[in-house]
């Protein structure tokens, strides 16, 4: 018979995480009621991206809204909406933002076990051409014995209990790993929830594009510039791979993620570290790519050992397919 009109048996991200839960007896629930606090941020910034050409209709009109405060822009707006959302979940110990020069300290009577890492919104330098824009997390469980300090986030990723980004594009995606694989959820803008759309998924074991800002060429060190290099003229007879760059990290990595291939933002003699930055872009992507069985590579070694000792650091990466993070590191091991 033909298939229903209407799926009647929704798996929400609410609904998969609890399950989840429900293998560790231990849980508390605390982390599903963290995980909803973010989603409420994601479902926020959201509905903003896709006001934003709006906004700025209604902001001609004198700058000023009808509260008569002057217009926020989108990323700080964002920024405001996490940090309160995370605070009140009263989950969190230290919040870790993009856009705050310092770490947040949440106030002992609403401290909770978790510590998040995040950037708001980024690739926000898109927001003006409409092009996919996204937010970025990671969760750490706060040490033990600790009170919450810096040190609680200054962990290497591979600490982390769980990572994920949403991405504001065609449809809102967000992308999750609790550690146990990746699995990916659409929001469905008539119910506001978002929907088990990507089940468990896994990074193609070789790809056909790669995703670089070819404009810094001029400053890579040899083993990016060999790779580049096989990659527009394969040695092996391979056909040349295609390039894809849109110049946002969660757009880029969300294509890689699903259709195969490498990400990169290496480091060039300008920027020794690349742009990135450890703790809240380079570490959830590569948390998120290697559950989805890929390699997370800063050109010495696993992107998720790096040992971070301040909050704001970059670090070079190459992300992706198993099999193309192999080759990149195997140019690096013959250039020492
Ligand atoms: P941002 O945090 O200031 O938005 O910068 C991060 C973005 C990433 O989304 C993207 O991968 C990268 O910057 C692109 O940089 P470039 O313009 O140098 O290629
Ligand atoms: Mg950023």
């Amino acid at each position: 018979h033909a298939a229903e009109a209407h799926r009647t048996d929704l798996m929400t991200i609410t609904r998969f995480v609890l399950n989840e839960q429900s293998k560790h007896p231990e849980a508390r629930g605390d982390f599903t009621i963290l995980l909803s606090n973010i989603v409420l941020g994601c479902k926020f910034v959201c509905s903003a991206v896709s006001k934003a050409g709006l906004a700025k209709l209604i902001g001609l009109a004198g700058e000023i809204n009808v509260q008569g405060e002057e217009q926020k822009k989108l990323d700080v707006l964002s920024n405001e909406v996490f940090i309160k959302a995370l605070i009140s979940s009263g989950r969190t110990s230290i919040l870790v933002s993009e856009e705050n020069e310092q770490a947040t300290f949440v106030e002992p009577s609403k401290r909770g076990r978790y510590c998040v890492v995040f950037d708001p919104l980024d690739g926000s330098s898109n927001i003006d051409c409409g092009v996919s824009i996204g937010t970025i997390f990671g969760i750490y469980l706060r040490k033990d014995d600790s009170e919450g300090t810096l040190n609680d986030v200054l962990q290497p990723g591979k600490n982390m209990v769980a990572a994920g980004y949403c991405m504001y594009g065609s449809s809102c995606t967000l992308v999750l790993s609790t550690g146990t694989g990746v699995n990916g959820f659409t929001l469905d803008p008539s119910l506001g929830e978002f929907i088990l759309t990507h089940p468990d998924i896994k990074v193609p074991k070789k790809g056909k594009i790669y995703s670089v800002n070819e404009g810094n060429a001029k400053n890579w060190d040899e083993p990016t510039k060999k790779y580049v290099e096989r990659c527009k003229f394969p040695e092996d007879g391979s056909s040349p791979k295609s390039l894809r760059y849109i110049g946002s990290m969660v757009a880029d990595v969300h294509r890689t993620l699903l259709y195969g291939g490498i990400f990169m933002y290496p480091a060039d003699k300008k920027s020794p570290n690349g742009k990135l930055r450890t703790l809240y872009e380079v570490f959830p992507m590569s948390f998120l790519m290697e559950q989805a069985g890929g390699q997370a590579f800063t050109g010495t070694g696993r992107a998720l050992d790096i040992v971070p000792t301040t909050i704001h650091q970059r670090s070079p990466i190459f992300l992706g397919s198993f099999e193309e993070v192999e080759e990149i590191k195997s140019l690096y091991a013959a250039h020492e």
